[in-house]
């Protein structure tokens, strides 16, 4: 695996790429707390850890404007909070508490944050796609300039309405990118044992551009992510990009014993070699847009917001018994 670092778009400058390194630990953070909070059983049920992710979430939604959409998945925390969720609502919702995103009822697998276009992510596998292309068609027919990413996992590469969705998408040009986030598994197989042919053909077959972006570099994921939202906005259609990524962590929190699925030394591997953190660090540091000091602030900054946000939430309230029906349609 490559270590290099400097494979960034030049117009990447100090505000914004200061501004991805904080969101970056931002989600890493987060992350690390659910994960602690899931092992001291105070947060019910289970969540998928972002961790090792963090440069997707982060250079795609930093090509998008506040009013663009997104559609997320079981694994969505990251492209949450990129997308400009607040901390603390995030851990009210992940604790069941009323001031949660969905008032508590939802959990980790359904948050939705429509004042920023996060139309939501999705327990189901490949189940947000529709409702991103709808939102494309939506944007389309209204006239607005908006552009629609719907986030999956290559999991969702064997999910039937995935294809019905690109094939309409193409046909009526629809401003959408879709965004495969290959991290090598579906829960516990290699995507080689269940994906056959080539990835990146299979949206080309649609008439649509189709790429593969290193998913670790959060600079090169913004330049791509760039050019699919102008080229969505423009009028010329959707697009499709897989970005080569990993997830550090289980594939959910209680996923701790994983030798019988991928080795301990890959993933040590992608750690040292790959973490997108320490990459992008690297790359500031070493190209002089700031300092290693200013960062370390950046971190103190972070860490300190996360866990007031945590704290806020562990204190608030739970919903009303009486509630327990509203906001309910299933
Ligand atoms: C339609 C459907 N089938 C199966 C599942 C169970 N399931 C949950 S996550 C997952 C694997 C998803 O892999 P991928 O889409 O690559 O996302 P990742 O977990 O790697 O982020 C499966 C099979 C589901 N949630 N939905």
């Amino acid at each position: 695996m490559a270590t290099e670092t400097e494979v960034h778009s030049p117009e990447i400058g100090r505000e914004l790429g200061v501004r991805m390194y904080e969101q970056m630990q931002r989600i890493r953070v987060f992350e690390e707390h659910v994960d602690d909070l899931y092992r001291r059983r105070t947060m019910p049920g289970l969540a998928h850890l972002y961790i090792g992710q963090e440069a997707v979430a982060v250079g795609v939604c930093e090509a998008l404007r506040r009013d663009d959409y997104i559609t997320s998945t079981h694994r969505g925390h990251g492209h949450c909070l990129a997308k400009g969720a607040s901390v603390e609502r995030m851990f009210c919702e992940l604790l069941g508490k009323e001031a949660g995103y969905c008032r508590g009822k939802g959990g980790s697998m359904h948050i939705a944050d429509h004042v920023n276009g996060n139309l939501g992510a999705n327990a189901i596998v490949g189940g947000s796609a529709g409702i991103a292309t709808g939102a494309a068609l939506s944007a389309k027919r209204r006239g607005t300039d908006q552009v629609a990413v719907c986030f999956f996992g290559e999991g969702a590469l064997g999910q039937g309405v995935l294809y019905e969705v690109m094939n309409m998408a193409s046909l009526w040009t629809l401003p959408i990118v879709y965004l495969c986030e290959n991290n090598l598994y579906n829960e516990y197989t290699h995507y080689s044992e269940t994906t056959a042919g080539n990835l990146l053909a299979r949206a080309e077959a649609f008439g649509m551009p189709a790429s593969e972006v290193d998913g670790q570099n959060v600079g090169a994921v913004y330049a791509a992510a760039a050019s699919a939202v102008e080229h969505a906005r423009g009028g010329s259609g959707p697009t499709f990009i897989s970005a080569n990524t990993y997830r550090f962590r289980g594939h959910h929190v209680g996923d701790v014993d994983r030798s019988y699925y991928r080795s301990k030394d890959e993933e040590e591997r992608w750690k040292a070699e790959r973490d997108p953190i320490l990459l992008h660090r690297a790359w500031i540091v070493d190209g002089g847009i700031a300092t290693a000091e200013e960062l370390a602030m950046v971190d103190v900054a972070v860490s300190d917001e996360v866990d007031d946000g945590l704290a806020r939430a562990l204190e608030a309230p739970f919903p009303e018994p009486s509630e327990v029906d509203e906001d309910v349609y299933a």
